[in-house]
């Protein structure tokens, strides 16, 4: 299948001439069922959230452009059609991917018990290089917790991801999830091209490997990404 015939091109006009794109950035949704995959990557792209969400057949990806030190860079986003509920994704969902953002369900334990096999299939099909972002969704229902966010926490330093909490339904973090991880994608495309003299980039062939910094998630009724590492990126 043509991929660009299955996306939905969303762009926010207020944040960039649509023309003057640098450069694409395949980032990949992953995890349970359920989790809230396709209401972030909607709040995110469409700032909309629907409760009764279902997956829509024939669109495979959906693209937001920012920028990002003075760089416009269109994030084009894949989601699953459902197909996560088999554990039936394929190596072609992973292929060309310098991003993923990993859900589980703050809610639901058996999400958050089975990151470890998506960090698994993530590391088998995945570019070695990839920038992994663990995301507890729904947030909001904080008093249905299941998953400490110390345990998230304590995952995502021993795995070298880097981790927020989000919720789709108020919106809380998901923009500044995504910012986090589009811009740790591009310091590394950056230092990669300084390091080979380059001098320019072209993009995901000279993606270079991707150590998360570990991120600490303040929550509360103010949801804060803070960094407890900073990785070093240039500031080109
Ligand atoms: N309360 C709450 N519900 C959410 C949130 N995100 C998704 N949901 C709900 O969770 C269900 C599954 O969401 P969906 O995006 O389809 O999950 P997916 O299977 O991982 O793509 C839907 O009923 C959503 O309305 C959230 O942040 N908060
Ligand atoms: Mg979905």
């Amino acid at each position: 299948m043509n991929e660009e015939m299955n996306g939905v091109e969303v762009e926010n006009h207020q944040e960039h001439a649509p023309e003057k794109i640098d450069y694409v950035f395949k980032v990949v949704v992953i995890g349970d069922s359920a989790v809230g995959k396709t209401q972030i990557l909607s709040r995110f792209t469409k700032n909309e959230f629907c409760f009764d969400s279902k997956s829509t057949i024939g669109v495979e990806f959906q693209t937001r452009t920012v920028t990002i030190k003075n760089k416009v860079i269109k994030a084009q986003i894949w989601d699953t059609a459902g197909q996560e509920r088999y554990r039936a994704v394929t190596s072609a969902y992973y292929r060309g991917a310098l991003g993923a953002m990993l859900v589980y369900d703050i809610t639901k334990r058996q999400s958050f018990d089975h990151v470890a096999r998506w960090v698994e299939e993530l590391r088998a099909h995945a570019d070695s290089s990839i920038a992994i972002m663990l995301i507890g969704n729904k947030a909001d229902l904080v008093d249905l917790r299941a998953v400490p966010t110390e345990d998230a926490v304590e995952f995502a330093e021993d795995q070298g991801l880097f981790f927020a909490e989000t919720s789709a339904l108020s919106g809380d973090n998901v923009d500044k999830a995504f910012f986090k991880l589009l811009g740790e994608i591009y310091g590394v495309l950056c230092k990669k091209s300084l390091e080979c003299g380059n001098g320019k980039l072209n993009g995901a062939d000279h993606a270079t490997a991707l150590k998360g910094s570990k991120i600490e998630v303040i929550a509360g009724p103010d949801l804060e990404i803070s960094e407890m590492k900073k990785l070093s990126t240039c500031s080109c």
